[in-house]
């Protein structure tokens, strides 16, 4: 039987467990660059299979909350080298994770404090977090603006020049961001994409922006280093398709022979239940297709996953099993988990935005 601790392949990428750590926003690079406090954070975390990073904006353009960093400034490859650096040295390997917000922002946001851009000028029931007054601040999101056609290759190859950053800033790969309701997830799904164009109506036609991505990103840097994450039912950031099975196996039939490292599946509501009321979808099926279509690489799953439960996944089909809010409060979470626990709690009142405290200060079983 398969273990978590046993080692893995995703694509080029090998891997010395199947325990990831699932991309996380903190909110403490001010300035969208990376600091030497990050750094130590993910080092902190290295014994992971892999490390996914905090969303990381491939534009100024994509950026929807205060401090979150970027990858498309000579500063921020030189901030995110001394954290691939850090992790490297201690054995961990590491992706960043490919972002544009879409909507999910805030005028104060954007270039030239613009509208924030999106498939169609429908604004998002969601919030962002400003910096007001120098703390960490819930606001709603702003209305948009629809994209014309004619922006889209500009945005697709923004894509395409932060994954070449991201192979200069030292990484082993990139994740392709397209769920949560952000961009991607935006033009996929029919509450969001009221496009008449190319780009818009048909499941192809929702699907075409992200696919011209993944080719732009993989034609750049290899598919063998490429990975991507989807959430085909979760409600963050006010997404709903009238049919996402249907939208979610035609995306990985595309996907499927073109030799990406992973796919990366957010089960249910994104940091909340694994069931969402009202949109049942069928994961296996989705898996399934995807291995029927060519794909090779990694099926990574995620959301609420404790020992047991991931345990049955590897048993189900599943190759990499993502935590996320364990990986806060526990950077030796492997070891945890190999030992049954004990687990440290994560607090919440500083997931978003501060310093060391609950961030690099969760101890060891070690140091407990
Ligand atoms: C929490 C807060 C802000 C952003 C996501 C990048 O949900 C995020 C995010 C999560 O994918």
């Amino acid at each position: 039987m398969t273990t978590l601790f046993e080692p893995a392949t995703a694509g080029d990428l090998k891997l010395a467990n199947r325990v990831v750590m699932a991309p996380l926003t903190r909110n403490r690079a001010p300035g969208a660059v990376p600091t030497p406090l990050m750094a130590t954070y993910y080092r902190q975390r290295a014994s992971a299979g892999l490390l996914i990073t905090e969303a990381t904006a491939i534009s100024h353009q994509g950026q929807g909350y205060a401090d979150v960093p970027g990858l498309y400034s000579p500063e921020q490859i030189a901030g995110w080298k001394q954290v691939t650096d850090a992790v490297h040295a201690a054995g961990g390997r590491i992706v960043t994770q490919l972002w544009h917000v879409g909507r999910v922002s805030h005028t104060e946001l954007q270039p030239g404090k613009g509208a924030p851009v999106a498939p169609s000028a429908i604004r998002a029931n969601t919030k962002t977090v400003l910096i007001v007054e120098g703390k960490p601040t819930f606001v709603d999101v702003s209305e948009p603006r629809a994209l014309d056609a004619g922006e889209l290759p500009g945005i697709v190859e923004d894509y395409r020049r932060a994954a070449l950053a991201a192979i200069e800033a030292g990484f082993d790969g990139v994740e392709i961001h397209a769920a949560n309701g952000y961009l991607l997830d935006q033009f996929l799904k029919t509450g969001a994409n009221h496009r008449t164009d190319a780009y818009g109506g048909s499941i192809p036609n929702r699907a075409r922006l992200l696919l011209e991505v993944v080719q732009a990103v993989t034609g750049a840097i290899g598919a063998g280093r490429t990975g991507i994450r989807l959430s085909p039912v979760t409600p963050a950031n006010d997404v709903v398709d009238a049919d996402p099975q249907a939208l979610f196996e035609y995306l990985v039939r595309k996907l499927g022979p073109l030799g990406l490292a992973y796919v990366h599946v957010i089960e249910g509501a994104t940091g909340g239940p694994r069931e969402v009321e009202g949109r049942p979808f069928d994961y296996a099926a989705l898996r399934q297709a995807w291995r029927d279509a060519g794909g090779r690489g990694a099926w990574m799953v995620n959301n609420g996953y404790d020992l047991p439960l991931a345990e049955q996944s590897l048993r189900d089909g599943a190759d990499l099993v993502a935590f996320g809010k364990p990986f806060i409060a526990n950077p030796d979470l492997v070891a945890r988990l190999q030992r049954g626990g004990p687990f440290n709690t994560p607090e919440r009142s500083t997931f978003y935005g501060g310093g060391e405290n609950g961030y690099t200060d969760y101890p060891t079983m070690a140091q407990a």
